[in-house]
């Protein structure tokens, strides 16, 4: 490294240590613009696949309510894809080559997705923990330092909360009526609960990117650090509802002031990473089948945009 970069990389890092934003016309290491890109497109990625599982469920909501609270949520999910596309695109990358990397399979996009629906308690779980658990890690990269992510993260968590409510009022209501209602709700716990743990990512000592994303303050708490507060907000919210979290190690613990909890199934969680879960061949065949089909709104949206171009164009000539 020349004496120049070096300079920049320390007045960098100043800017970092002293709590101001980074913006795009801003100098950074090469480094950092690349891990933005890795996990703005990974999170992106994720609000785009994660549609699929749920939208799976829009025509068999048990009525219209739940229907247009599903249905909002969906399109909220497809939005925030495309807040975050475009922070992505503030670093360098386009969006071709974004969704190029998604359909060809090269990205990655969080392991929970590649989890089947199998039943409406399932929605109703998905709310709950993971949009539970996407909000906590969210909350913290609303105060990411690169300004155009942090400032999608605002909104994003804005509708987050609510997606969060709606499942967990699908789960009140199925815990508060009959005994096979709430046997569903119940086994939806059982199978969501520890693919949602492992949303926060390895172990911090198993997670190569945690130790420079805090000295950037890409990342403002580890991976574990999160997963703790997932726990401890969300066991007091299973009692609520009556129902069981499948951990038998999981216990509060006075002196900590936090709950322990038993050992993650790495194994599994690597396995889905690597693109072997139970769902990841699906998720790819139906997300390059709805790119395929919606190929002519895209062709008709853009000469739509050249003809409004032209057409001001005339006018000012
Ligand atoms: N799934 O060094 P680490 C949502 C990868 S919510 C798959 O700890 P990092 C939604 C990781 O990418 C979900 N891969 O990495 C909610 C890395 O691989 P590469 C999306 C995972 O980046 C409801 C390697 O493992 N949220 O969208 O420091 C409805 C080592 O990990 C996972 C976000 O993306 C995983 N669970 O920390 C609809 C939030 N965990 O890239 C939609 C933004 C780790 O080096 N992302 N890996 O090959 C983050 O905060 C961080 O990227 C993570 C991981 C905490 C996820």
């Amino acid at each position: 490294m020349d004496n120049k970069t070096r300079d920049l990389e320390v007045e960098f890092q100043a800017r970092i240590d002293s709590g101001e934003n980074i913006e795009a016309k801003d100098w950074m290491p090469e480094k950092y613009r690349k891990t933005h890109i890795r996990q703005i497109s990974q999170h992106a990625h994720s609000e785009v696949i994660g549609m699929l599982p749920e939208g799976n469920w829009i025509t068999r909501a048990p009525s219209l309510r739940r229907k247009v609270a599903l249905l909002a949520k969906v399109q909220d999910e497809a939005g925030h894809g495309l807040y975050l596309y475009s922070a992505a695109e503030t670093l360098g990358i386009s969006r071709d080559q974004l969704m190029e990397q998604l359909n060809s399979g090269k990205a990655k996009y969080s392991s929970i997705f590649n989890y089947p629906t199998v039943t409406w308690a399932d929605i109703g779980a998905v709310g709950w923990l993971v949009d539970g658990a996407a909000i906590i890690n969210q909350v913290m990269l609303t105060k990411t330092s690169y300004g155009p992510y942090a400032r999608a993260m605002v909104r994003i968590c804005k509708e987050e909360s609510f997606h969060q409510r709606q499942g967990y009022e699908i789960m009140l209501t199925l815990c508060n009526g009959t005994e096979v209602q709430k046997a569903m709700a119940q086994d939806a716990l059982n199978r969501w609960w520890w693919p949602s743990m492992m949303m926060f990512g390895p172990r911090d000592e198993d997670s190569p990117n945690t130790e420079q994303s805090m000295k950037w303050k890409i990342k403002k708490k580890t991976n574990d650090e999160l997963r703790q507060q997932f726990v401890d907000q969300t066991v007091p919210q299973a009692e609520i509802l009556g129902l069981t979290v499948p951990d038998p190690d999981l216990k509060w613990n006075e002196k900590t002031g936090h709950y322990d909890f038993g050992e993650l199934d790495w194994e599994e969680f690597w396995n889905v990473v690597k693109g072997n879960g139970l769902c990841n061949k699906k998720r790819l065949a139906d997300r390059n089948k709805a790119w395929d089909e919606g190929a002519w709104v895209r062709e008709a949206a853009t000469v739509h945009a050249e003809k409004k171009a032209n057409r001001r164009l005339n006018k000012a000539v």
